[in-house]
């Protein structure tokens, strides 16, 4: 029996990210192997950039909260009453709650939506919250942002899209104004706002001491990926046996103690950019259940072989210009309509309207 039908689509893609070398970070000249971005999020891994997000060295968060509480009166004053405030990546909700705070007291009807591809953290911070704020709704989306923007698509009601903590650093800036302009043309009306954070260039080692923290929580929220894979093909393979628990004789693909993490900052693109790396030759024997679906993607079942010190891309983390706003604007169907900044220049907030 075709096996490989059941298989699902994140398997697909991680044994696809393995198998084939592309030009990783997309901007550079060298061929890597990668692993989804995605997986950098389970509930480990949110629990690790929460813990990042609170290292001295990783300055975006207290840069943001920072503008938030500087300019929150501004920032509101674009927020009208009785509108939709939609949050992409809400993760914990730590900063948006300077935001509902002001919200909840200046204004009425407003429904929060906060989308995250993971449930749970996402209930329990958001009933909270509910509970503090009682002159806002609340409603949480789980799923990607392209399921969950689908939802908004015919609603009558003005909108605020906020994408905050630089996540927008994640994407190339081509696939930046891609994501933009189809939440522009599939779920705003004109005069719908989107607040957009953005982490600014400056000074490389400032950068690179943000992204390998003295504590090393960065190398291991990274190096959570390949956890990750293992609970990931475990659980596939028991589904694929028609077991409801993974079987504890599988440990899945990685030998984690094999890898460490390593990254490095491009101040051409303003890019830093994760790898892992294997720290001796490393090779994975693909599991029985498998082998089909291997075949069906590289067209060979051989055992993955990484040579010692071979990268797998994990992310890239990109800075902007001063003019990055106007570009972005430009290219999304935008127009760059105000920009806050925290007293040292590191971060920025900056309001678009369709
Ligand atoms: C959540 C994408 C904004 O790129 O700074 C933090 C993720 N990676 N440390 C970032 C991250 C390593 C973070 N974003």
């Amino acid at each position: 029996p075709d096996s490989h039908e059941h298989v699902p689509p994140i398997v697909t893609q991680i044994i696809d990210g393995l198998t084939q070398r592309k030009k990783l970070p997309k901007d550079s000249n060298q061929l890597n192997r990668s692993l989804p971005l995605v997986l950098l999020y389970d509930d480990k891994g949110l629990e690790l950039f929460d813990r990042i997000t609170y290292l001295p060295e990783y300055y975006l968060t207290n840069c943001e909260i920072e503008v938030l509480e500087t300019d929150i009166q501004d920032i509101i004053a674009e927020i009208p009453e009785d509108s939709d405030v939609i949050e992409l990546g809400c993760g914990s909700l730590r900063k948006t709650q300077l935001l509902l705070e002001a919200l909840d007291q200046a204004r009425s009807g407003i429904t929060y939506y906060a989308i995250d591809v993971m449930p749970l953290p996402l209930h329990e911070s958001l009933g909270a919250l509910a509970q503090r704020f009682k002159n806002i709704s609340f409603v949480a989306l789980c799923g990607t942002y392209d399921e969950v923007l689908t939802h908004f698509k015919k609603a009558a009601r003005r909108k605020t899209v906020l994408w905050l903590g630089s996540s927008i650093g994640n994407y190339t800036t081509s696939d930046a104004c891609k994501f933009l302009s189809n939440i522009v043309d599939h779920a705003l009306v004109p005069n719908d706002a989107i607040i957009i954070g953005m982490d600014r260039k400056k000074d490389p080692n400032v950068i690179m001491d943000a992204y390998h923290d003295s504590e090393k929580v960065t190398d291991e929220f990274e190096l959570n990926v390949l956890s990750h894979v293992n609970t990931i093909i475990a659980d596939t393979i028991a589904t694929l046996k028609g077991s409801t628990s993974p079987d504890p004789n599988i440990d899945g693909l990685f030998d984690v103690s094999k890898f460490e993490y390593t990254g490095e900052y491009d101040e051409v693109t303003g890019g830093h950019s994760a790898y892992l790396r294997a720290l001796e030759d490393v090779v994975i024997k693909w599991p029985r259940e498998l082998l089909a679906t291997i075949r069906s993607i590289c067209g060979s079942e051989n055992d993955l072989i990484l040579k010692q010190g071979e990268l797998i891309f994990i992310e890239s983390s990109y800075k902007f210009g001063k003019t990055a706003p106007e570009m972005l604007a430009r290219n999304s169907g935008l127009t760059h309509s105000a920009e806050w900044t925290d007293s040292r220049g590191y971060y920025t907030l900056n309001l678009f309207r369709k």
